[in-house]
């Protein structure tokens, strides 16, 4: 018996746009760098080039390519290629070619461009041209020295007072004379123990926020490359710095401490120009730069900022500043870490929020609604006296009083104070600091204040959003935009947990169960390797990745199950979705040393051992699921990915014996936890969805198991109880088992405990638990209540993969091969979905008339094949139809679709 809707006639209509009319063929756009666009400061030797095709006909092939990299633009415009001219290639690769040129140098200049032969051999004319620049390579060329303002440590907080800020942020300048020359190219190199704003003549350089962001400073600090060209003139100019502590030495999640990496902020910066002349000039930091303490009187990434405008010192990052009475800066020791440079997109503001309400529960106390929770901070305009100090506080939520609730915030006391210069209209931002806020109060402020008195100022990384969904239900296009929410707030410089209480890290579990989501939003590869990176630096010598990365000592510990396997499900789910076999390379030795870790401490095949804080589904609702379990469970997985991933790099005997690995662990987990009948021990609905996820059951019992876990469901009236780790093959278990209604049903609820639950109370993110507030209780503990933890939006990767139906193809990563396989449902009359794959845009979308389902798919991808099906199983099919031997893995290759009944049409190539 099914219950799915059945749909009398059946209408598929296919449409294709082209990406650019008017072009009989090919055309290539897009040109990334290492993942990013025209990107400076690159360190990577053989740096992968990238691009996307696009045509007005169907089913075109790239059959070939010839990528042109010069050393200027000029010669780029003359079709030379004097740095590498690959000739032309055969070959259909669109994406990640490794440069292959002449060897490139610190500070070079790439101007790069590419073109394409379509499927007749025709080529197509040469992509706009692209950039990138070269990072300093070396450590010696690196002229610039550390240097510092020093001053006294504060002292640590007496007994009884919870944190004290650090000292007041340092100003740092230097002048320097081009004589009557002008600049032909000026690129600054600059990095801070702490954090930096750089200033070139009056003006701030660039918009990064928190650089140079956040690593295991002991293990690696990063740089930021800026173009400066355009603010320099020839004569006197000036260059200065301002160094906030940031995570280096202010407090730190977690454990609230200061000082954790250093004491002493420093700047390193090296401005290197080339004059009209020829010539070349290098600005440096060094013992004859100039400081002096200004109008930050403390900034702190979790205490917040106090700024006095009556300290300001106009003119100090200009030429004519007199800075005689400025001390000179004091050299530091060099460090340990190496540098490197930062090849993620940057932190900045990238929205402002007005607000949409503004109350005042005590007179005095203005409480301002900005209408959506995020990170960043409030930017304040004010006039009045000078002198009078405007305190701005942030919360998430507010009290039945209307007034902040902070209690959930713990020891981040994220407040903001302006003391007014006075004499006209004020504007000010906090500079190191950013707060996880709905709400902001003000008080001290001079009058009543106009709504206008605050704008919302968002930072995340600036990962390009790439995927929107939307459809015909308004409770899941929140459900989507809440998710995206907790996204842009998490995404700061690492994948946090939350942004607003005094934590705010890297935690392995919530990253790994929302990698597949945050891919689908935005386009995260750049962000995901560099925190592979901050994985790969904290790996214990004994093998364990840790629960954070950066790891912080007092927070969490060697990786817990669920949490230290990131270190291997993360760069797996990279590969899968970026097709980047580089990822797997870097890091198979740590992973291997992960997998021997484990093995070591579990000779029996049951991860009983090694549980170290064993989270388990962290955060579910009245359900146990057995920890051994979850752990023993995960290991298999790690073990199944790890023989993949082996294959993928040619390590074929690897690959075997991983995957014997994977029986040893199935086969015992089946002895442990699985009774005959399919029930297994604890009877959760997480244990059960790992167990079918990670393909854990011997075939004729996965039916049963999916029967248990519709059971438990319907046995707590249709509710979910999975934490975390559960949560996020929930529906994707359900619908691929045959139960996409029920799926729908949980996506549908809004009864506690749901996704729609929160929703109904005004949620505008993922809460970090499910009863984070309820009508019953009030608000959850305070001691670990966020409003703003995306973990529980894993459920995000299933709207775009089953709702709207685009998903990938595990044996052609990368979105080359692309399978179309919507699951309509629900009582939805549309869904639809874009996604800007790394081979292209993808669209898909269907509404539901009353006789009619209609699928509107488009595709710029071409050489991708495409699988096209509806993932019902057919009516009267029986729900096993949609089973297949290597679940969890999407169905590969049309020949299975067509086995069970699911290919409606063939698979074709654009
Ligand atoms: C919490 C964090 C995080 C979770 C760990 C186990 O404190 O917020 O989300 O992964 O604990």
């Amino acid at each position: 018996m099914t219950r799915h809707v059945v749909f009398p006639a059946l209408l598929l209509t296919f449409f294709y746009t082209a990406a650019c009319q008017g072009y009989g063929a090919i055309k290539s756009a897009d040109l990334r760098c290492e993942y990013l666009t025209n990107p400076l400061g690159i360190d990577a030797s053989n740096p992968r080039l990238s691009w996307i095709l696009g045509s007005s006909e169907r089913g075109e092939i790239q059959t070939a390519y010839q990528i042109l990299v010069a050393s200027d633009r000029k010669n780029l415009d003359k079709n030379s290629g004097d740095l590498w001219d690959s000739g032309k290639v055969s070959s259909d690769q669109s994406t990640l070619v490794p440069y292959a040129g002449k060897p490139l140098k610190s500070g070079m200049a790439c101007f790069w461009k590419i073109r394409a032969w379509d499927k007749n051999g025709i080529p197509s004319p040469y992509s706009m041209p692209a950039f990138w620049s070269m990072g300093l390579l070396l450590p010696s060329d690196w002229h610039a020295q550390w240097i510092s303002k020093i001053q006294k440590p504060t002292d640590p907080p007496k007994k009884g007072e919870t944190a004290k800020p650090g000292p007041p942020a340092p100003y740092f300048r230097k002048t320097f004379d081009t004589g009557k020359k002008s600049v032909r190219r000026a690129m600054l190199y600059i990095s801070a123990r702490g954090m930096f704003e750089a200033h070139i003549n009056g003006k701030r350089v660039g918009k990064d926020m928190l650089a140079p962001e956040y690593t295991d400073y002991s293990k690696r600090i990063q740089y930021r490359a800026y173009d400066i060209t355009g603010m320099l003139r020839p004569g006197k100019n000036a260059i200065g710095a301002i160094v906030g502590d940031g995570w280096y030495s202010g407090y730190i999640g977690g454990i609230m401490i200061r000082n954790y990496y250093g004491v002493q902020n420093g700047l390193l910066a090296e401005l290197r120009l080339e004059l009209s002349d020829g010539s070349e000039q290098t600005v440096a930091t060094d013992a004859s730069w100039k400081c002096s303490l200004g109008p930050i009187l403390d900034s702190d990434m979790l205490l917040g900022e106090t700024y006095d405008a009556r300290k300001e010192i106009p003119g100090w990052d200009g030429p004519a500043f007199d800075d005689s009475v400025w001390e000179n800066a004091s050299v530091m020791d060099k460090t340990d870490a190496p540098l490197v440079a930062q090849h993620a997109e940057p932190v900045q503001v990238v929205k402002e929020l007005r607000p949409v309400k503004m109350t005042e529960p005590k007179p005095g106390e203005f409480v301002f609604d900005m209408g959506q929770n995020f990170a960043g901070w409030a930017r304040l305009k004010v006039m009045g006296p000078s002198g009078t100090t405007v305190t701005m506080r942030f919360a998430e939520m507010l009290n039945p009083d209307g007034s902040l609730y902070t209690a959930n915030l713990r020891r981040a006391r994220s407040i903001d104070r302006y003391t007014l210069r006075g004499g006209g209209q004020e504007m000010y931002e906090p500079h190191f600091t950013f707060h996880g806020f709905r709400y902001v109060e003000i008080t001290g402020y001079p009058g009543k204040p106009a709504l206008d008195a605050l704008t919302g100022c968002v930072i995340t990384s600036t990962t390009p959003q790439i995927g929107t969904f939307d459809c015909s239900n308004p409770m899941v296009n929140k459900l989507v935009s809440n998710i995206l929410w907790g996204q842009m707030s998490n995404f700061i410089s690492i994948p946090t947990d939350c942004p607003q209480r005094d934590e705010r890290q890297g935690w392995m579990g919530d990253a790994q169960i929302f990698i597949r989501t945050a891919t689908y939003n935005a386009d995260a590869a750049a962000f995901i390797t560099k925190w592979m990176q901050d994985v790969a630096d904290e790996q214990t010598p004994q093998g364990a990745f840790t629960d954070t990365c950066p790891f912080i000592k007092g927070l969490g510990g060697d990786g817990a199950p669920g949490w230290g396997d990131a270190g291997i499900i993360v760069p797996w789910t990279f590969y899968q979705v970026y097709g980047d076999k580089k990822i797997i390379g870097d890091h198979y030795r740590s992973m291997a040393r992960w997998m021997d870790y484990l093995q070591g401490g579990n000779p029996n095949y049951l991860r009983k051992n090694l549980l170290n804080n064993n989270y388990g589904d962290w955060l579910s609702i009245k359900a146990n699921t057995p920890k051994d379990l979850l752990a023993t469970a995960y290991w298999a997985y790690d073990a199944r990915l790890m023989s993949r991933m082996a294959r993928v790099i040619d390590n074929d005997s690897d690959a075997a014996r991983y995957e014997d690995l994977f029986r040893k662990i199935r086969a015992a987990f089946q002895k442990e936890y699985l009774s005959p009948e399919g029930r297994i021990r604890g009877e959760t609905q997480t244990g059960y969805l790992l167990a079918l996820y990670m393909d854990l059951l011997p075939e004729e019992l996965r039916v049963k198991a999916a029967q248990y876990l519709v059971e438990d469901i319907r046995s707590k009236g249709w509710h979910l109880s999975t934490g975390f780790i559960g949560v996020r093959h929930l529906a994707p278990v359900l619908t691929r088992m045959g139960y996409p209604d029920v799926a729908y049903r949980l996506l549908n609820n809004d009864t506690f405990p749901s996704w729609g639950y929160s929703i109904k109370q005004g949620a505008t993110t993922i809460w970090e638990r499910w009863d984070g507030w309820t009508e019953d209780k009030g608000f959850q503990d305070p001691g670990m209540n966020s409003f703003n933890h995306y973990s529980l939006g894993s459920v995000g990767e299933w709207l775009y993969s089953s709702v709207a139906g685009i998903d990938l193809d595990p044996e052609k990563p990368g979105f080359k091969h692309i399978i179309i396989r919507p699951v309509p449902g629900g009582g939805l009359t549309y869904a639809r979905a874009r996604y800007q794959s790394i081979h292209g845009l993808i669209q898909s979308s269907w509404t539901k008339s009353l006789n009619q389902l209609s699928l509107l798919q488009k595709s710029r991808l071409f050489d991708t094949a495409l699988l096209l099906s509806f993932g019902h199983p057919s009516p009267g099919g029986g729900r096993n139809r949609l089973l297949s031997n290597d679940f969890p893995c999407p169905p590969t290759g049309e020949k299975r679709l067509r086995d069970r009944g699911l290919l409606l049409k063939n698979s074709f190539s654009f």
